[in-house]
């Protein structure tokens, strides 16, 4: 049975990964950060009791910014396969704490390859770092490409692009098996609520139902391309099972503006939108309701969409749009969903989700969780 430690499994994508590689089999093991509430709802579904004789999901305590932990967990595991998925990964955020950014995504990598070579494990374990579109950041050419030069534009890229730098450095001189998957934006309804793929699906969700007013955006004209975070951590599996280690873009090879995710994702629930304004006093209206559901409240006119500079980044990355041509010849990857499917599949499931939270109130339950 392969064995494989995933950091960041209480994430979006290591929930998807962890589920996906129990499917096929392995035993799998993740990092979990200690938290004063719990942080595991998103792996909840395949969590297995550990008394359970022939459980093969196993939870560890742990920090990547905590070298001595990490080498004793993977010492303890002997896994075959390690996906550093763990990282402090809000873009917007990283200008806030910089420094807690470079510990944890730029020297969180340094340690994990350096444990797993001071080990002995250099010709065992192969190792997976989640690299990032965002290392492009100022467009330098398009579509981008494994050869495309890297310009980073926030502190979360460039401590990622020490992540890349240092797991083809370890490749190098140590020979070992580590390689980057160069992932474009993907999202899924277990995506974090503070991205503006899931802040618009969730933002859409509660306006029809009267649960809120309005959604406050940042740049609307940056484009980007959005996958389907199931796909890719499909790409991520098939990246370690190759014959040589190497690294690939995974992308849909599509991209679409902000404003435009936004407007079809009013469209899906039967709301067309029309701008009027400029800048930070552009606002979003509803121009027409067509055949909503009984409970969606939002009447024509209304004002759905304002812009708040809160959510401008210092210095922002206009375009990404990726060429996934390497993986789909090596890997036989093709992404399954594209930007449409993804969009209308994450409305739906905030809009259950958001008529739970409307039921509750209704029946005079406070919800507190409400972020936004
Ligand atoms: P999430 O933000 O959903 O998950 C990040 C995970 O990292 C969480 O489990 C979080 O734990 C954990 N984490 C954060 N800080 C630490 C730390 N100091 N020590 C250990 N664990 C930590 O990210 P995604 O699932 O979306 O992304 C997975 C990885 O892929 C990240 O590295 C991200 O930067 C990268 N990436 C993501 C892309 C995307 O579009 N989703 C695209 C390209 C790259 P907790 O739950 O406790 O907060
Ligand atoms: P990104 O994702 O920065 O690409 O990083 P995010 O969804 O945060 O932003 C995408 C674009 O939307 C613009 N934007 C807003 N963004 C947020 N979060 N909130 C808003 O209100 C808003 N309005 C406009 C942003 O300016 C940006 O241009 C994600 C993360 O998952 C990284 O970890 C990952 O490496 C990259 O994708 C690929």
């Amino acid at each position: 049975m392969k064995k494989a430690f995933i950091t960041g499994i209480t994430g979006q994508d290591g929930a998807y990964l962890a589920e996906y590689l129990l499917e096929k089999g392995y035993e799998v093991h993740g990092l979990k950060r200690r938290s004063s509430l719990f942080n595991t709802d998103r792996i909840d579904h395949i969590y297995q009791d550990p008394h359970d004789k022939g459980a093969r999901m196993k939870l560890h305590f742990g920090d990547l910014t905590d070298s001595t932990n990490l080498i004793r967990l993977i010492q303890e595991i002997q896994p075959d396969e390690i996906y550093n998925l763990g990282a402090m990964s809000h873009v917007r955020v990283s200008f806030d704490m910089p420094e807690y950014v470079a510990n944890t995504d730029a020297i969180g990598t340094l340690r994990i390859l350096e444990a797993v070579r001071l080990l002995g494990l250099g010709q065992k374990t192969r190792i997976y770092q989640a690299s990032t579109s965002e290392l492009y950041g100022k467009v330098q050419e398009t579509p981008q490409t494994e050869r495309t030069p890297f310009y980073p534009r926030s502190p979360y890229a460039v401590a990622k692009l020490y992540g890349y730098w240092i797991t083809v450095n370890y490749r190098e001189a140590y020979n070992m098996y580590a390689c980057n998957g160069i992932l474009f934006n993907h999202e899924s309804p277990l995506r974090g609520e503070t991205f503006v793929s899931r802040k618009i699906t969730r933002g859409v969700a509660r306006i029809m139902l009267g649960l809120q007013q309005k959604l406050y955006m940042g740049n609307l004209e940056a484009k980007r391309d959005w996958g389907h975070a199931r796909d890719y951590i499909e790409a991520m599996h098939l990246i370690l099972q190759q014959p040589v280690a190497e690294d690939y873009v995974i992308a849909t090879g599509a991209t679409t503006s902000v404003r435009d995710f936004l407007v079809r994702a009013f469209d899906h629930v039967g709301v067309t939108l029309a701008f009027k304004g400029n800048g930070v006093n552009e606002v979003g209206i509803v121009e027409q309701v067509r055949n909503v559901s009984d409970d969606f409240v939002l009447k024509p006119g209304a004002e759905v969409i304002a812009i708040d500079e809160r959510y401008f980044r210092p210095t922002e990355v206009d375009l990404l749009h990726g060429d996934p041509s390497k993986a789909k010849k090596i890997l036989g990857w093709e992404p399954k969903h594209d930007v449409n499917s993804l969009l209308k599949e994450m409305v739906d499931a905030d809009v259950t989700l958001m008529r739970k939270e409307s039921h509750l109130r209704q029946g005079g339950f406070k919800v507190l969780n409400y972020h936004e």
